[in-house]
């Protein structure tokens, strides 16, 4: 992979598509930074004094999406400390690649990080029927200890998925930036076609 500023990159698809699962592939392989939104609001809302936590609990319980200066502001002071590792100042020149999971999942919110941070240079999209991504995430459930993996939060997270979520995706496919995976198959299938896609967009 090439390219000497901030790359970003979006990851999006369903609850459950395995947006979580590919990032930690593509960590391996390009040595990307994986930030996932869902990840960075629970851990926010475990940290003592956050004035979030308790709406942070109640939108992820109710799959819905947290307001999006919480969400944004969590991703760039996340950007900013991984590349604090390597120098100072803000987000603009500075070396890195990013690989941002499960954000941006509402228009607000891209148009948002857009102005604030920066544009993506393509979105991975992961589609899976609700079918399969229920069966997965019920599974998950049984371990996982999140909230939000059962089967009434699970419902709530399909709904806001395709009302809020999809017209994201509808929109970066006007900016021809989407890249869809069939998310179906065999995680080790959908990681072929992942390298494949990000070699082409990126390499
Ligand atoms: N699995 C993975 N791939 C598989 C495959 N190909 N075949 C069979 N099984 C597969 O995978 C899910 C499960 O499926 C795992 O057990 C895995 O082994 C298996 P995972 O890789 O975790 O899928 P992922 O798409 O990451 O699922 P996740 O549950 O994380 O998706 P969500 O988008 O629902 O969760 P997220 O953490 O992103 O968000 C949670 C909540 O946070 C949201 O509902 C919302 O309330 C809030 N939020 C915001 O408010 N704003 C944001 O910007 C982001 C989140
Ligand atoms: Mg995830």
């Amino acid at each position: 992979l090439s390219g000497d500023d901030v790359t970003v990159v979006f990851v999006l698809g369903g609850p459950g598509a395995g947006k979580g699962t590919q990032c930690a592939n593509l960590v391996k392989d390009y040595g990307f930074t994986h930030l996932s939104a869902g990840d960075l609001l629970r851990a926010e809302q475990e940290r003592p004094g956050s004035q979030f936590g308790d709406l942070i609990k109640d939108y992820i319980k109710n799959g819905l999406i947290v307001p999006m200066e919480v969400t944004v502001q969590l991703l760039e002071n996340a950007m900013v400390a991984d590349l604090d590792k390597s120098g100072k100042g803000d987000i603009k020149g500075r070396k890195g690649k990013f690989l941002i999971d499960g954000f941006p999942r509402k228009l607000d919110q891209a148009h948002k990080f857009e102005e604030s941070v920066c544009p993506a240079k393509m979105v991975l999209f992961y589609d899976c029927s609700e079918n399969e991504m229920e069966k997965r995430l019920l599974i998950r459930g049984q371990t996982s200890g999140r909230s939000d993996d059962n089967a009434e939060s699970i419902r709530k997270r399909f709904r806001t998925f395709v009302e809020t979520s999809m017209p994201v995706v509808d929109y970066y496919q006007t900016q021809n930036k989407v890249v869809k995976i069939n998310a179906e198959r065999d995680p080790e299938v959908v990681h072929k076609d992942t390298q494949k896609q990000v070699e082409a967009q990126l390499g």
